[in-house]
């Protein structure tokens, strides 16, 4: 049996991104394999961490990468599972390049794209968890608590922050 999500890194320069997503995989008790592998420099062993995820049930991989960011497109040549991209920040494009390298795939092989750097990480995690949880209910169970916990970070931040100043005075 394998864990449920692979994060594949091009480099473990991307690293940075991953910190807040890992934490919600973990908080949403979702199991994860971190590896480093690139569609460049290591494509065999890219080539045998799907092969060994895919035959042993595992369920959605998430590729990190940043330039010109092949590894999301090239992975999932290899699979039929959903396969998310989660594109790095670069200072000389500010990562349009990797943004672009995994969304602008030719049809019939797609990348489900998410934002650049650590927000489009976590996201993907999250996604990848709405993607288990449609065979898993205390898997959206944990989802759905995760929103109730937002929802109730924003109204009591509303509670803390509200200011109400009208003609001069200061209402409560
Ligand atoms: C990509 O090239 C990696 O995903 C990384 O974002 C970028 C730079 O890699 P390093 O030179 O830092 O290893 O393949």
């Amino acid at each position: 049996m394998s864990n449920e999500v692979l994060v594949l890194l091009g480099s473990a320069s991307d690293m940075k991104i991953t910190e807040k997503g890992l934490d919600l995989l973990k908080k949403l008790d979702t199991s994860f394999q971190l590896r480093v592998a690139s569609a460049h420099r290591t494509p065999d062993h890219v080539y045998e961490l799907v092969k060994d995820f895919d035959a042993n049930g595992g369920k959605v991989i998430l590729c990190v990468a940043g330039k010109s960011a092949h590894l999301a497109g090239v992975v999932a040549s290899m699979t039929l599972k959903p396969v998310l991209g989660i594109p790095v920040f670069t200072p000389e494009t500010a990562g349009f390049d990797a943004l672009l390298s995994m969304c602008q795939m030719p049809g019939g092989i797609p990348v489900g794209t998410m934002g650049i750097g650590s927000a489009g990480f976590s996201n993907a995690c999250l996604h990848a968890v709405s993607i288990i949880s449609l065979s898993c209910k205390e898997r959206l169970k944990n989802l759905s608590e995760y929103r109730s916990y937002m929802k109730d970070t924003v109204i009591q931040s509303d509670l803390k922050n509200r200011q109400n100043f009208v003609r001069g005075e200061a209402l409560a």
